[in-house]
């Protein structure tokens, strides 16, 4: 990390605030899982922390996002609400999406996070027909377009992003790529050759790529191609590498199924991507251990009330099962 000035310090800082708020909500999912008040699936984005804060931090609050089944980590780093997202978890009327979603349909427009899907890929035309409302009423509006690896072997995405070129529309395509498509590694999805970004940079849009778990490296790269779009510049993509540590879908671990081995997931582990930037800010002196426990404590009570708050609220009345329809 280059020397830092002040307005770059407090950016550091926030940085690991985000990861943290995000690493103990996706735990604090975890440990409350087995007690089945939480009916629905939670994708958890455990050791992806870096991909989600990196890239927010530089997204104004009407700037636009949207997100997969593997979504909590974007909605909390874009402003999202945790008292909303546990409530939501919980199914409950108070949740984002008032309790009819889930954790893989969170919406919240206050946030500007404008919904996650189940369905792989579903939500790139989406990302795709924002930047085109952008683009149709001239702000200077970004849309960002979270996915994994999975997702660039949807039809979709390739008709999205020619259509982005094409139109020269303010979105910023996110891709993680964190090995696997479920259990799927790449080596059995791609040829072995292929790298997804160059691959992707053939259809004639800015493409990068950068280390997924070094979160002031996806902050900055993000930063440049961010101000980039916000001048007009059209869209732009970025791959960056990551690891999830959790399984697919659930609150545990799954490496005991064989399809990834265990030194692969140690080497990825080694590379957390909140412990390595918490020893990188107490080497160069940019933030003490005082500090770092006091902002653990405020997330931890912040996490506690969210769940008091998910706890306590009711269930959506039967009369709203037929509301919030796009046709009613
Ligand atoms: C269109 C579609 N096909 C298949 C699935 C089943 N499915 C759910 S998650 C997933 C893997 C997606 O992998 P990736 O996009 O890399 O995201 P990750 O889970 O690794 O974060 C698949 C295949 C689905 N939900 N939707």
């Amino acid at each position: 990390m280059k020397k830092l000035d002040s307005v770059d310090v407090s950016v550091a800082r926030k940085l690991l605030e985000v990861m943290m708020r995000i690493r103990n909500v996706e735990e604090a999912i975890s440990s409350h899982y087995a007690e089945w008040k939480m009916r629905c699936p939670t994708h958890l984005c455990t050791g992806q922390e870096a991909v989600a804060a990196g890239v927010c931090m530089s997204l104004r609050k009407n700037d636009f996002a949207v997100s997969t089944h593997r979504a909590h980590g974007h909605y909390i780093a874009k402003g999202g609400d945790i008292n909303s997202l546990i409530a939501e978890i919980y199914g409950k009327a108070t949740g984002c999406s008032r309790g009819k979603g889930g954790s893989m349909h969170l919406v919240d427009l206050n946030a500007g996070f404008m919904g996650s899907t189940a369905i792989v890929g579903g939500t790139i035309p989406i990302g795709v027909g924002l930047g085109l409302s952008i683009k149709l009423k001239k702000t200077d509006q970004v849309s960002v377009v979270f996915f994994g690896d999975g997702a660039v072997e949807e039809g979709v995405f390739y008709e999205s992003v020619n259509f982005a070129v094409l139109k020269k529309l303010p979105v910023l395509f996110i891709c993680e790529n964190n090995l696997y498509s479920v259990y799927s590694p790449l080596s059995v999805r791609q040829p072995g050759d292929r790298n997804i970004h160059t691959m992707v940079e053939a259809m004639g849009i800015h493409a990068d790529f950068g280390d997924g778990n070094n979160v002031w490296e996806v902050y900055t790269k993000a930063d440049y191609n961010i101000k980039k779009i916000r001048e007009g510049d059209g869209p732009r993509f970025i791959e960056f590498a990551t690891y999830r540590w959790r399984e697919h879908c659930g609150h545990l671990y799954d490496n005991d199924l064989g399809y990834r081995s265990e030194e692969e997931f140690l080497c990825w582990k080694e590379k957390d991507p909140i412990g390595t930037y918490v020893n990188h800010l107490l080497a160069q002196d940019i933030i003490t251990r005082d500090t770092i426990s006091e902002m653990e404590r405020k997330i931890l009570s912040d996490i506690e009330d969210a769940f008091n708050f998910a706890e306590s609220s009711s269930f959506p009345p039967l009369h709203d099962f037929t509301t919030d329809l796009f046709k009613e």
